[in-house]
């Protein structure tokens, strides 16, 4: 039994902390697992102002670990054969956002920020998944519509740009890390159609001298455990109470477009560089967060905890294998230099990693907001060229039952989604599976009309068939 890691002394920082240069909006763990390390990789190689100011948009969970330590928490690497742990020195400040709105617009309208990044997950864009642009009738949105001190993204990044703009500043460059095709073009849409809605001169400006490069971010992080906690304790003899959990892989490849040519020197430490992040966001977006979704609703069905529990199922991990070969990689054209043959290939490795937990329950969230990209796309893109896909077409019959809240046992789910009271209330109304299907394609922000009436029967006899036969048997019987 680990000692209670409380007991050891606190993790501190050693060293002064670099000067800050780029505020994260959403300091969850994704980020503090990916970017902030590249960061703090590139800070160590080449140096620079590059220091990162966290903001919490919602509690002060983060804040209050990491504060106590000066910032400094630890990444550990858990490959197949152990755990590698080491220190992230990029994180200098972080604050909370509804505590202290003002603070958070006076930071990121001070000069020496020259760029913003954000992970706030899908729904933080508060825009319509089906089509990316801004949902006016959002209630963060019309909030912001009415106060200076703003509770969405899209708000805060307009109000702080608006600074900028009546100071006479230049724009921060803003780079979004979220699992959205072309992320940043759907970041500058919400931001232009917010401060237009607000003041079309400045809307003006920041089309003009705004910059919104897109990038692929990649790197598998489960959630951190208390048991993750006491282990690093035992391991370091020290307390972390705020350690980041990931995979060895990782990947970064950002459309070099930023203000003024001001960034780290992120290429130097294994970032791509490039003109063109499309190709890698969906090679991306499909081939691995199409999987894992697929997996997470038809693998918590059936009553798999984990990605790596799923994939040890036969049954499952044929299945996936089907999908990237038959359905998703002849939809693809793969980004230069990438075969996509071996990029399965190695997610395949990754799934398998039996030291990641990474649970199909936390996969499944938000999953109104994931679809469209993840697998919707894909569909409509082989339907188009007269190509059958009855595995994702059995994915979405999988998404459709686990937001009906009851999994194959008959246990209650618990569905996070921006949408489930509206999951609920189509579940509620259904009387038969045809009903629960025609409810769902029926949701304007998930399907698009017409993708919705060209699946429409083939997915209701597939959700009758899961129905009536649990995932495991469903899977099975696509072979
Ligand atoms: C996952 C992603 O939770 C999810 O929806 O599919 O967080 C995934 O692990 C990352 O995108 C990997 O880069």
């Amino acid at each position: 039994m680990p000692a209670d890691p409380e007991a050891l002394p606190r993790l501190t920082r050693s060293g002064p902390a670099p000067r800050p240069g780029i505020v994260h909006l959403g300091l969850g763990a994704f980020f503090r697992a990916h970017g902030a390390v590249y960061l703090d990789d590139a800070l160590s190689v080449s140096g620079g102002d590059w220091g990162i100011i966290g903001i919490s948009l919602r509690s002060p969970g983060t804040r209050d670990a990491l504060l106590p330590q000066g910032g400094v928490y630890t990444a550990v690497a858990r490959h197949p054969e152990g755990a590698i742990p080491r220190l992230v020195n990029s994180v200098v400040d972080v604050r909370v956002a509804p505590e202290d709105p003002e603070a958070v617009l006076a930071v990121m309208s001070d000069p020496a920020i020259r760029i913003v990044t954000l992970t706030v997950t899908e729904k933080g864009y508060c825009h319509a998944p089906s089509t990316g642009r801004l949902n006016l009738d959002h209630p963060d949105i019309r909030y912001d519509l009415g106060s200076r001190l703003p509770i969405s993204a899209p708000g805060v990044l307009v109000r702080a740009l608006e600074r900028r703009w009546q100071a006479g500043l230049a724009p921060f460059t803003v780079l979004s890390c979220d699992n959205l095709p072309e992320n940043g073009r759907i970041v500058r849409g919400v931001v232009l159609d917010l401060a237009r809605a607000i003041d079309p001169d400045l809307a003006d400006w920041i089309a003009d001298e705004g910059r919104f490069p897109s990038s692929m971010v990649d790197r598998i992080v489960p959630a951190t455990r208390p048991e993750d906690i006491a282990a690093l304790a035992k391991a370091t003899g020290r307390h972390d109470a705020a350690p980041v959990i990931r995979e060895p892989f990782r990947q970064w490849v950002i459309e070099d477009d930023f203000v003024e040519d001001a960034r780290p020197d992120l290429a130097a430490v294994g970032v791509q560089m490039v003109a063109d992040v499309t190709p890698f966001e969906h090679m991306k977006l499909r081939m691995l967060n199409g999987t894992h979704s697929a997996l997470a609703y038809l693998g918590y069905l059936a009553g798999h905890q984990t990605i790596a529990d799923t994939m040890g199922d036969p049954v499952f991990r044929t299945y996936v294998q089907a999908l990237w070969q038959d359905e998703i990689q002849p939809a693809l054209s793969p980004p230069p230099g990438q075969d996509l043959t071996a990029y399965a290939r190695a997610l395949q490795a990754r799934y398998t990693n039996p030291a990641i937990r990474h649970r199909t329950w936390q996969i499944a969230m938000d999953g109104s907001q994931k679809l469209p990209q993840r697998i919707l796309a894909t569909l409509a893109e082989n339907r188009t060229a007269g190509r059958a896909c009855p595995g994702l077409i059995l994915a979405v019959a999988g998404w459709m039952r686990y937001v009906g809240g009851v999994d194959e046992a008959g246990q209650p789910i618990d569905v996070r989604d921006p949408l489930a009271a509206q999951f609920a209330a189509i579940s509620g109304a259904a009387t038969s599976p045809a009903e629960t299907v025609a409810g769902l394609l029926a949701l304007r922000e998930v399907f698009n009309p017409g993708l919705a009436a060209s699946i429409a029967p083939e997915l209701t006899q597939v959700y009758d068939g899961l129905i009536r036969l649990g995932a495991r048997k469903a899977i099975a019987a696509l072979a």
